[in-house]
């Protein structure tokens, strides 16, 4: 179990000093909860996280839960960063990447995919219904179409307008935390201890065409260990490709550390990145034990987490004050 001392010292670790974190940080710890069944996930994601808390406590595998998890606000058309009701990008599109990962080091991914909704689901069908790990644009929609999946149009309303008032000035700038990142990563172990992952955004807001981001790459958005745990990350993601974010996490796991301290560190990381001035990042993480970790590089990142006495929203402690 960390201890709320152990975790301070992670402060020094990243280059800061105990008291400035101190704060935010008993804010986060859980205080004696650690174990599994668990749910742990990105932002204010009650709903997502009682899907897949519900698959878990009716003997459902972590995998089958993280799926289900994802699938609320991939479906729910006023989150603004996940499937149906996604910003599109610059030509007005919504396209969707999506990532699934179990503990035995499978993946399977989609990128740039457009027109279903549920891509996590997609996702999932890559990796057990095919050799492959990544299905991208056009291919990817032939094999969801293929799988059953329905096409439908995912630019709601309210996202179109949104683009319409956008394409006046045509100008992106990623504006933190107002841009509304709430991409999905969920996290769960289930009562056999074992992990699994998903990822699912429609990306960065006006995107330029083509772009994919950090939540379909495999180590990058999201990585599973079965022998260690898992991480999962939101907010922009070149940055988080640049330093392959939770794929780090996992694998500073592995060599000893809890998953606060190495969240924490992975953010420490950002800083490297050119213009980590002007973005967000946030990850969140659990290590097979149950215990989880979530940290940004600036503040306003909040993980939510289910455990057996409850749900809780904590507001993630950041390495910058601002
Ligand atoms: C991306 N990481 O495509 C995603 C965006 C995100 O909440 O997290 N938005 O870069």
């Amino acid at each position: 179990m960390q201890t709320r001392r152990s975790f301070l010292a992670s402060g020094v670790v990243a280059g800061l000093s105990a008291g400035s974190l101190s704060k935010s940080l008993s804010a986060v710890q859980p205080r004696g909860k650690a174990g599994f069944p668990c749910v742990l996930a990105t932002w204010k994601n009650r709903k997502a996280v009682e899907a897949a808390w519900e698959v878990l406590q009716m003997g459902g595998s972590a995998l089958d839960a993280v799926e289900a998890g994802a699938r609320v606000p991939e479906a729910d058309p006023d989150d603004s960063s996940v499937g149906y009701g996604g910003l599109p990008d610059r030509e007005g599109k919504v396209t969707l990447d999506a990532c699934i990962m179990d503990s035995q080091g499978n993946a399977g991914s989609v990128v740039f995919l457009e027109g279903i909704k549920h891509a996590v689901s997609v996702a999932r069908r890559v990796m057990e219904h095919t050799p492959h790990v990544i299905l991208a644009g056009e291919g990817a929609l032939q094999f969801a179409i293929q799988q059953g999946f329905k096409q439908e149009e995912l630019l709601t309303p309210s996202a179109r307008e949104a683009w319409e008032r956008w394409k006046v000035e045509s100008r992106y700038q990623p504006v933190i935390n107002q841009e509304r990142h709430d991409t999905i990563g969920i996290l769960a172990i289930d009562r056999d201890g074992v992990v699994a992952g998903a990822c699912s955004t429609s990306g960065l807001a006006f995107k330029m065409r083509g772009r994919v981001g950090d939540s379909p790459i495999v180590g990058a958005g999201l990585y599973v260990d079965g022998e260690v745990g898992a991480a999962t990350a939101t907010g922009l993601g070149e940055a988080v490709l640049k330093k392959m974010g939770a794929f780090s996490i996992v694998e500073m796991m592995r060599q000893g550390m809890g998953p606060q301290k190495a969240c924490l560190e992975a953010v420490r990381r950002l800083l490297s990145v050119r213009a980590a001035e002007a973005f967000q990042v946030g990850y969140v993480a659990v290590d097979r034990r149950g215990r989880t970790g979530a940290c940004s590089l600036r503040p306003g990142f909040q993980a939510s987490r289910m455990w057996t006495s409850g749900f809780e929203l904590q507001d993630a402690p950041s390495l910058l004050s601002r």
